[in-house]
């Protein structure tokens, strides 16, 4: 197969990455001619063409070499490390983007008196991040049960299908409502730009190194 000469770049079709990543791809003088399905959007100066799809999706596509980066949190590219991942190419988190701030955290119900993880052994937490979990808990000797849900986890303790979660937390209010508390947390995270450890020796590779010094003038002029 002949190797493509264009970039392309993977991001969040519709979500909370969406509109910071495409102002920052902007500062960095890409523009884009979106196509009618915007799954893919042609980009119209330099040769970097854009993928929108699910941000779950995106360390796949680059470790698949379907698009050579990414923007994504570093919550979904470092559980894809510690998951499937680690059959493919390792991934690179090439750069901090500053946007999409949040923390993996450990939250228990309000009357759970938790002081240390070791509390956490012999229950039951649920999460969609087993990968980062599992290593966290691995890390300190702490053997729990790990309830793998893909969405509404901060609802399992009141279920009662879990005594802890793992979730995203940002202000606190999701918690809050579901009277639960931060206790601990696994992993401070943000957008990065997300790539193959190595880049291609061809043009792409070119484009990249240049994408990379764009990038960090405008993110040394934003701070
Ligand atoms: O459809 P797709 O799969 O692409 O989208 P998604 O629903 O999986 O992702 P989305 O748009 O919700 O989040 C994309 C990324 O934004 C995440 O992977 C994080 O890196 C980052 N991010 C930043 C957050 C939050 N803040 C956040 N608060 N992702 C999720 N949340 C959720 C969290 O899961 C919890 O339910 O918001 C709730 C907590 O928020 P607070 O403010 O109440 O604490
Ligand atoms: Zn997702």
């Amino acid at each position: 197969m002949k190797p493509r000469d264009r970039l392309r770049i993977a991001m969040q079709k519709s979500g909370r990455l969406t509109e910071p990543a495409l102002e920052l791809l902007k500062r960095c003088g890409l523009t884009f001619r979106q196509s009618r399905d915007k799954l893919f959007c042609f980009g119209e100066g330099e040769p970097v063409d854009l993928l929108l799809v699910r941000d779950d999706d995106i360390p796949g596509l680059i470790a698949q070499g379907v698009c050579e980066l990414g923007i994504v949190g570093r919550n979904v590219l470092d559980e894809f490390r510690l998951t499937v991942g680690r059959e493919s190419e390792p991934l690179a988190e090439l750069r901090p983007l500053g946007f999409g701030r949040c923390r993996l955290s450990i939250a228990v119900p309000q009357e759970f008196d938790y002081r240390e993880p070791t509390q956490l052994a012999g229950r039951r937490i649920a999460t969609s991040y087993p990968g980062l979990l599992g290593a966290w808990l691995r890390e300190r000797g702490v053997a729990a049960g790990v309830v793998t849900l893909a969405g509404s986890v901060e609802i399992a303790p009141k279920l009662g299908t879990a005594d802890a979660i793992c979730d995203l937390v940002q202000s606190g209010g999701t918690l809050v409502a579901n009277q639960l508390r931060e206790v601990d947390v696994l992993l401070e995270s943000e957008a990065v730009l997300a790539g193959p450890q190595a880049l291609p020796a061809d043009e792409r590779g070119d484009l990249v190194e240049l994408l990379l010094k764009r990038l960090d003038g405008v993110i040394q002029v934003r701070e």
